[in-house]
């Protein structure tokens, strides 16, 4: 396969949405009442990533995906609920434990799993892994190793999409201008970095429609929130110090999420300003694929599998009659079936060629501004 047909092919992967014709979020105020067809999109998109997390850890214990790895499970509602109350066009981005933003973003299972996998078919080429999914196409645009990192840029984004809208009256590819707003995923470990302090006080200044929804899992990898955290039960009271809204939220209901978060999302984006969400949510498996997990117990894991988002949205279907036991089987089989796809697709698609190191690493807007100026993609760098 030649290097432009892969990369035709990438983009095809990976390109769901249409930035040009950005899906809408859905208007209902009740998540009840919502098209059934919705209902049971989200239903699939977090039954999508519960199989192919389970999926990647069976490949990442055959040492078919390397590096670092973090898994999703139990946090389906969150990324699934929140992405399904903005446009498609709206910025995206987060930490390292990405999968699920992906998928719930719109990658398909092929470019996400190839990129763990290292092959040229990966959303980044092979080059970034786990923690680093892009999908320009979908507005998703990380993926952060470093935690709190992705914050300062959240709020870049949003001050580059409301510059857009305010200032040049067009987006930057001479498109219309749009009232967008940018969800900022973060973990409880980043709440004390300083980055995340300076970009709320930016966000609220300079009244940038950002909002940081921190996926309250309790642990910032074996340390629990009331060991890391001051006041953790008061989280917002931090974010109405900034001036900014914060709203404790449930994050295992997905239809509660859909509730109280669709409104807030209209009003930073009406309002152009920041918000802070404390969404309360719980992660099943370790920190990483390698964490013995001393510092919790089963029975506390089995709890909140016992509050399990995914069985609650299934009961809530059948209970409205928008699901029937035989369908929730043959989608858990279908989904079974396109993971395994991906996986196989991944297994079968070759590695990036050598030059593919040196290509998309730099990029030099203004030439002559760093000696990496006559550096273009797919020539060696003159630094390395
Ligand atoms: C600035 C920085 N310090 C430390 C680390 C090491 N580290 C990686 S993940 C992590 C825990 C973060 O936990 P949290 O933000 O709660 O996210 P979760 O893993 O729960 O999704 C730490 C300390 C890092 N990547 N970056
Ligand atoms: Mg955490």
């Amino acid at each position: 396969m030649t290097q432009a047909t892969v990369q035709s092919e990438q983009s095809m992967t990976t390109a769901k949405a249409d930035s040009q014709t950005a899906g809408l979020a859905p208007t209902a105020k009740n998540a009840r009442d919502l098209p059934k067809e919705v209902l049971l999109k989200w239903l699939r998109d977090m039954q999508l990533i519960r199989e192919f997390e389970n999926r990647t850890m069976q490949a990442y214990q055959q040492a078919k995906i390397g590096g670092f790895c973090h898994i999703y499970t139990g946090q389906e509602a969150v990324a699934v609920g929140t992405i399904g109350c903005v446009n498609s066009d709206d910025p995206v981005i987060t930490a390292y434990r990405d999968h699920g933003h992906a998928l719930a973003r719109g990658m398909t299972p092929e470019a996400c799993m190839a990129e763990m996998f290292g092959k040229i078919t990966g959303c980044a080429k092979g080059k970034g892994g786990s923690m680093h999914m892009f999908d320009r196409p979908n507005w998703l645009f990380g993926g952060h190793g470093i935690v709190s990192a992705q914050t300062p840029m959240g709020a870049g984004f949003a001050f580059a999409t409301k510059y857009e809208h305010e200032v040049l009256g067009k987006t930057l590819e001479g498109g219309e201008a749009k009232k967008k707003v940018t969800l900022c995923y973060m973990g409880d470990g980043a709440l004390d970095q300083g980055a995340f302090h300076e970009a709320q006080n930016i966000a609220s200044l300079w009244g940038l429609p950002v909002i940081y929804i921190l996926e309250n899992n309790s642990y910032s990898m074996g340390t629990a929130i009331d060991r890391h955290t001051a006041n953790h039960e008061n989280l917002i009271d931090r974010a109405k110090g900034y001036g900014m809204i914060g709203v404790k939220i449930d994050g295992l209901d997905i239809m509660n999420i859909y509730n109280e978060f669709k409104p807030i999302v209209d009003q930073c984006r009406e309002e152009s300003r920041p918000a802070f969400i404390d969404l309360k949510t719980y992660r099943y498996q370790g920190h990483s694929m390698s964490d013995p997990q001393k510092y919790r117990t089963k029975d506390e894991v089995d709890q909140y599998k016992d509050r399990d988002s995914i069985a609650k949205l299934v009961s809530d279907l059948m209970e409205m009659g928008y699901l029937s036991e035989d369908d929730w089987k043959s989608t858990q089989k279908a989904l079974r079936d396109e993971v395994r796809a991906a996986i196989d697709a991944a297994e079968s698609a070759p590695v990036p060629e050598d030059d593919e190191l040196f290509t998309d690493v730099y990029a030099n807007p203004e030439k002559n501004l760093s000696p990496t100026a006559t550096y273009s993609h797919g020539t060696k760098n003159p630094l390395m």
